[in-house]
């Protein structure tokens, strides 16, 4: 690829903390930076930094091969393209908004539609990470177009590429964060029972809670393999009567230490549960079942 295509002109369409940072990346790499937002005010360090301000989206959306999305959703994606679709044809819309895999493919068909080119994408970094490589952006949707832009979708972070599917990084992108969601309602609950009798949660979190976190990623690809070879293993290392047992502690003490079980009731309360069909002579029978619902 030429010099000149990898500094092709972008437009950044929504202007939030993230969008901010994409057309800063952008920006400071070379390439010709239009950008437009709702508040036309949050354009003001941008532009004073060298960006174009575009003072219609139509306007923004012409100004540029690539137009980047970054918004709240899908629904204001759709409303604020929709105002300019007619100037689409023979454009790249890489949406980068938070939506599911199913929004992500109708937009795909919509785009189609108006003759433009689609990536959607899914950024697993927070703002002040982009333009790092440790920014991992997920694509799926046009490989043509990935492959053309891929130096300058490289200055976001490190792209990955999933698939041809447009609905692919929504998914993979909800997946993993539900995963940190996921730890995160645990290490709150942990440090709120923590609270309730030592007030160092700092030290508590450097010296025990991230090695520990870090030291049980270890079971992550037994869990990712689950079958029933698995479910049948006669000497597993964790079984899961034992682990229902420090469950079910974990709610009682909880209570016990005062401290409220919503955070994590979406865990604790399906197990506490099934902790009631112990003693049928199965070994607590639909846990696998659970968590394969929630790896799924
Ligand atoms: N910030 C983050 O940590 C995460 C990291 C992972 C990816 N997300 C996703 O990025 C999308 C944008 O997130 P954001 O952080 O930029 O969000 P905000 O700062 O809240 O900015 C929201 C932008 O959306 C515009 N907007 C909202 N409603 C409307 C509307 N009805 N019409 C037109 N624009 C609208 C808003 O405009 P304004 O309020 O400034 O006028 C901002 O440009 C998001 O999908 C994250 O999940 C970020």
């Amino acid at each position: 690829m030429s010099e000149q295509d990898a500094l092709d002109p972008v437009t950044v369409v929504g202007l939030g903390a993230m969008g901010k940072a994409l057309a800063a990346a952008l920006l400071k790499a070379g390439h010709r930076t239009t950008v437009w937002n709702r508040s036309a005010a949050k354009a003001d360090t941008l532009v004073a930094d060298g960006a174009v301000r575009a003072d219609s989206i139509t306007e923004a959306v012409t100004a540029s091969p690539v137009v980047i999305v970054c918004l709240l959703d899908y629904e204001v994606t759709r409303d604020v393209l929709a105002t300019a679709a007619d100037a689409l044809s023979g454009r790249l819309v890489v949406n980068l908004s938070n939506g599911t895999p199913n929004q992500a493919r109708e937009t795909a068909v919509w785009a189609a539609g108006h003759g433009a080119e689609y990536l959607d994408g899914g950024i697993m970094a927070v703002p002040p990470m982009i333009g790092r490589p440790e920014a991992l952006v997920l694509y799926s949707g046009s490989q043509p177009a990935f492959d053309h832009h891929q130096d300058m979708l490289g200055r976001l972070g490190d792209s990955r590429y999933l698939g041809t599917d447009a609905g692919l990084a929504s998914l993979y992108d909800l997946a993993l964060l539900s995963a940190m969601y996921g730890q995160a309602a645990g290490a709150r609950h942990a440090l709120a029972l923590i609270a309730t009798e030592r007030a160092d949660l700092p030290e508590f979190t450097s010296s025990l809670l991230i090695p520990w976190l870090t030291a049980m990623t270890i079971g992550l690809p037994a869990l990712a393999e689950q079958n029933d070879a698995v479910r049948e293993a006669e000497d597993p290392v964790s079984p899961e009567s034992m682990q229902a047992v420090a469950i079910a502690n974990i709610a009682e003490a909880s209570t016990g230490q005062g401290v409220d079980g919503e955070l994590l009731s979406h865990l604790l309360v399906p197990l506490r549960d099934l902790i009631g069909h112990r003693g049928t002579g199965h070994d607590l029978p639909g846990l696998i079942d659970l968590a394969r619902k929630a790896a799924l």
